[in-house]
């Protein structure tokens, strides 16, 4: 298998187990040169009490000219946390100037969880989320976020009918494959996907404890399995077994984020 340059675009949270320091290792480890593009560098992630930010915006048109200048190339993006809207014409540019040819478009949208947004984040934002989203080639918002893209009522008690209208009214949106993850039918939990007018479930073991970062863990596992032509519902699936066996390997204590770092040398 030929290798592939990924550029991952999120936040740097110097403590957390979120973002960059989970998606570079874990790309990294399954093989992908994976180079970032930090959106944000934070003391740690939003879910602490507080927190410090330093917009990077002012600095990435310096990145894109020295990249321009020495033409750097990718294959692939994975978009996470961006943290604001300046951030996603940015992002456009780097796909229009940036691409080899066939590249693929992954974007997160990380704005929300649980039916809240995220400190920091407003319908502004979501707003210009719902119109980057349709440069992508594979979605993958949790329900909260694929609610507030499309203007949904957020219920926690799933039916086929409340997720399917969901995965139709983000089709209207973009173009690219969506798979929605945390949804729960039937005491299962698992991913909603809506591809080529298609809909499947990818469904697993509810585990009832949710930890932070698991959704980046989920991003970086679900790009790297699909990147090597695994195809949407297997890379899905591998990147949830990934995120179970990562929080059966976190004590309770460790309330910040999951340790992934056990999970990641016994899938290699
Ligand atoms: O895991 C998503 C995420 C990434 N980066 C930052 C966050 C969050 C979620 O809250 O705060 C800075």
């Amino acid at each position: 298998m030929s290798t592939k340059k990924i550029l991952a675009v999120q936040d740097l949270s110097c403590v957390g187990q979120c973002s960059l320091t989970v998606v570079h290792p874990i790309m990294s480890a399954y093989g992908w040169e994976t180079c970032v593009l930090p959106t944000a560098v934070l003391s740690n992630h939003t879910m602490f009490p507080k927190w410090s930010y330093l917009d990077l915006t002012p600095e990435i048109e310096n990145i894109y000219s020295v990249w321009k200048e020495v033409g750097i190339k990718f294959d692939a993006y994975l978009l996470g946390y961006l943290g604001k809207a300046s951030l996603m014409e940015l992002a456009e540019k780097c796909f229009d100037e940036f691409s080899n040819d066939g590249r693929l478009i992954v974007i997160d949208p990380v704005f929300a969880d649980n039916g809240k947004l995220y400190g920091g984040f407003d319908l502004n934002y979501v707003k210009d989320m719902a119109h980057l989203i349709r440069r992508a080639d594979i979605i993958l918002p949790n329900v909260t976020e694929a609610c507030f893209l499309t203007g949904t009522e957020y219920k926690t008690v799933h039916t086929k009918e409340y997720i399917e209208g969901i995965l139709h009214k983000l089709a209207d949106l973009s173009p690219a494959a969506a798979v929605v993850t945390g949804v729960e039918l039937d005491g299962k939990i698992g991913e909603a996907i809506l591809s080529g007018g298609k809909v499947s479930y990818v469904m697993g073991d509810k585990i009832p404890v949710s930890f932070h970062g698991t959704g980046d863990i989920f991003a970086a596992v679900f790009t790297s399995h699909y990147l090597a032509g695994k195809g949407l519902e297997k890379s899905a699936d591998l990147a949830s077994v990934f995120v179970q066996d990562c929080i059966r390997a976190t004590d309770k204590e460790h309330f910040y984020g999951v340790c992934f770092e056990k999970v990641l040398s016994k899938n290699l």
